[in-house]
């Protein structure tokens, strides 16, 4: 099958597997004991599209080693959901303070900021919920990976030195400490995830763990270069913010050419760490391939 097409199939599974763990929309409240208005913003961030990467990754890494998608697609949504959490969040006036999202207007602008609030609350609750309750042999150690990586010393401390890094002195050290950590993390996690729960040994699994974080790497360097010339209709959200936020970017440290250069020298990276994968991989290697074609 071609790329495009076996990209949108796992699209396919992965709303359909949302579809199923969300909270039914408005009517909800109180037979299930969850409040409609909770259930609503909960659906409006989850169901608003995007392109579906981490879950994709998780789907395509795991069919890599083993023909068992039904087993893994509660890690699948779970990923997606503690991403769109982090968006939800990430948008808040305390943190961003973007008005859209997805192509429609953020959920605090939706909803106001404590439905906001809770809504990725809530998602990344859910999450957690979903992939404790699948009963995969394996879900214990995929779902401290995916933890980890959205924790502490993954995504929220990348977040954290995002922002404590505003209006400072620009520093190359925590420009790729905040990427690695703000981005590359989550998009490693869900191909470690896929291989772990596929029962891959160590050696393997860790060569999708560099795949994921090359690629991480490379994908915010690709959203820094779109934040200076990309178009907001394409993209669904606001750009050229970070420059005036004072955020630390690759292009402004490195400069635009420097930074595309730093994208391909990354994406290269990711695809040696495929090679024991051979044929295996010929969709993670295009997947990486693609994801440089928006800017270089
Ligand atoms: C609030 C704890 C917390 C963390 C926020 C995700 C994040 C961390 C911040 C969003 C801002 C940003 C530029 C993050 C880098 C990662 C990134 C490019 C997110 C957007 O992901 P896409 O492009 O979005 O995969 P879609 O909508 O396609 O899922």
């Amino acid at each position: 099958m071609a790329f495009d097409q076996t990209y949108a199939a796992y699209v396919d599974s992965v709303e359909q597997a949302l579809e199923l763990y969300l909270p039914l929309p408005r009517d909800a409240w109180p037979e299930t004991g969850i409040p409609s208005a909770l259930a609503e913003a909960m659906r409006y961030s989850l169901l608003a599209g995007g392109k579906r990467l981490r879950p994709v990754l998780l789907l395509a890494s795991h069919d890599m080693l083993l023909n068992e998608e039904a087993s893994v697609l509660p890690f699948a949504a779970a990923v997606e959901m503690i991403h769109t959490y982090s968006l939800i969040h990430d948008d808040l006036p305390a943190m961003d303070n973007d008005d859209l999202r997805r192509g429609r207007p953020t959920s605090h602008k939706a909803f106001g900021e404590a439905a906001a609030i809770l809504a990725g609350d809530a998602l990344l609750n859910l999450a957690y919920e979903v992939m404790a309750r699948s009963r995969h042999p394996r879900a214990i150690e995929a779902l401290a990976v995916i933890a980890g990586a959205a924790g502490s010393s993954g995504m929220i401390a990348g977040q954290s030195a995002d922002i404590w890094m505003e209006s400072r002195t620009p520093d190359a050290g925590m420009l790729a400490y905040i990427h690695r950590h703000k981005t590359a993390d989550l998009i490693s996690a869900p191909v470690v995830a896929g291989m772990i729960l596929a029962g891959a040994d160590e050696r393997l699994v860790e060569r999708g763990r560099e795949y994921g974080l090359r690629l991480g790497l490379a994908f915010q360097i690709v959203d820094d270069l779109l934040d200076e010339m990309g178009d907001e209709e394409k993209m669904g959200k606001r750009l050229r913010k970070d420059r005036s936020a004072g955020k630390l970017t690759w292009p402004g440290i490195y400069g635009m050419e420097g930074a595309k250069q730093e994208a391909r020298a990354q994406i290269n990276l990711a695809l040696e760490a495929l090679a024991p994968f051979g044929e295996k991989a010929d969709f993670l290697t295009a997947l990486a391939q693609n994801s440089l074609t928006r800017v270089v």
